[in-house]
């Protein structure tokens, strides 16, 4: 009989986990907890995962977002029940008008766009249109082009339009708070093209009353240093989506003065750990609907200490803490950063 492909273990941890968004080190806890998942070894003693697993993963990953307790959901993802639908999650009729929106786009038939762009967006609020629409269009455009799907030519197009919705909303915001309590640099990093978070970083902060200097991508940190002299921002929010070179990055924040820096963004999933011990507090996720809070708290550490730093976890989005993870927010301090943590080690 021929062996099922579904079978073969061939997933490492570091596949698993861009696959599912949960980080290596959950993964592990997980396995050492709950039992689960089960990958197989090789001789070498490296985790490599079958695909039904993998399946099983993105589907707690998926339960775990609607809250609740992780050995439950476990239990129910390896019951075979349903999992219910994400509270952030695009639903499918949405999904395939993106697909279509994207496709419009890069027909350069931006006409026909613009309406199938209104029409995916009337009556949504702003933060519903950035994370429901916008977020999962960025993400369909990107992919396509790592898919050889399209040409760069037709993902720039497509990315750019989303890119000035994004924008667009962030402006309206703007002008919607007319006092801000203060100001916030938000910028990417020298090197980093990557947009879309920053400007959810921003429309997130205007949202909750603070006034977003956003600088956009690819920025030295010498000109960063500038802007915190000149404009004296209450903080400096920094969107890292590469994960290259992400200890260079991390020293260069460190050499940032003047401001409270937080973190956030993709390429942290698996790098909490090395945060740590470039002298960073971590606090956990979900980081864009709660940034009001975690702002608030860093404005007043900064107050006592602006070298205050913290890296914002990305790894669940889309709901405000529950009571256990504002406790825990609540507890964090300074001491934290100086804990070891080896998390970073994304082979086993
Ligand atoms: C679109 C995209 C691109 C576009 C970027 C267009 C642009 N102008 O922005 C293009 C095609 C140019 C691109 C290029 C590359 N990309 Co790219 N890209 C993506 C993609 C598909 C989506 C990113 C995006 O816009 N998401 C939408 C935004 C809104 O979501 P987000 O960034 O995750 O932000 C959310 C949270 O993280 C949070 N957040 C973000 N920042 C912050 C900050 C704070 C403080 C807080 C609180 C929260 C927060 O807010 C957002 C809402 O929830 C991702 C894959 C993915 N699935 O995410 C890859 C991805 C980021 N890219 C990747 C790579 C490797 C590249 C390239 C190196 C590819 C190549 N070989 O050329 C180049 C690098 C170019 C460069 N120098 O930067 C990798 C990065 C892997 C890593 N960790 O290092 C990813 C993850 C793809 C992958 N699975 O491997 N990319």
């Amino acid at each position: 009989m021929k062996a099922d492909p579904l079978s073969k273990a061939h997933y490492s941890i570091a596949a698993v986990s861009k696959l599912s968004g949960v980080s290596c080190h959950t993964l592990r806890v997980w396995e050492r907890r709950y039992g689960f998942p089960v990958p197989e070894r090789l001789e070498s003693g490296h985790r490599r995962y079958p695909a039904q697993q993998v399946d099983l993963i993105c589907q707690v990953a998926r339960r775990c977002q609607c809250g609740g307790s992780i050995a439950q959901h476990i239990a129910e993802a390896r019951a075979g029940h349903p999992p219910p639908p994400p509270i952030d999650q695009t639903p499918p009729v949405t999904s395939q008008r993106t697909s279509e929106l994207i496709d419009t786009l890069q027909r350069a038939d931006a006409r026909t766009a613009e309406v199938i762009y209104e029409h995916l967006t009337t009556g949504l609020a702003p933060a519903e249109i950035a994370n429901a629409i916008l977020t999962p269009a960025l993400t369909e455009a990107g992919e396509r082009l790592f898919r050889n799907d399209c040409s760069i030519v037709e993902e720039r197009l497509a990315t750019m339009f989303l890119l000035r919705k994004l924008a667009a909303l962030v402006d309206d915001a703007q002008r919607a708070n007319s006092s801000p309590l203060g100001r916030v640099i938000v910028f990417v990093m020298q090197g980093d093209r990557h947009e879309g978070g920053a400007l959810m970083l921003s429309l997130a902060l205007e949202l909750a009353g603070w006034r977003s200097l956003f600088l956009g991508a690819d920025l030295p940190i010498r000109e960063v240093q500038r802007g915190i002299d000149r404009w004296k921002p209450v903080a400096v929010g920094v969107s890292l989506s590469l994960s290259r070179n992400i200890r260079k990055r991390f020293d260069e924040l460190e050499s940032l003065h003047g401001a409270p820096i937080f973190v956030g963004g993709r390429s942290l999933l698996n790098y909490q750990g090395l945060a740590r011990q470039c002298g960073f507090g971590v606090v956990r996720g979900p980081a864009i609907p709660n940034v009001g809070r975690y702002l608030e708290e860093l404005v007043g550490r900064g107050r006592q200490n602006n070298h205050c730093r913290v890296c914002i976890a990305p790894e669940t989005t889309g709901h405000p803490l529950d009571d256990t993870q504002a406790e825990e927010f609540s507890e964090w301090h300074t001491n934290d950063a100086m804990k070891p943590d080896s998390q970073t080690d994304l082979t086993s």
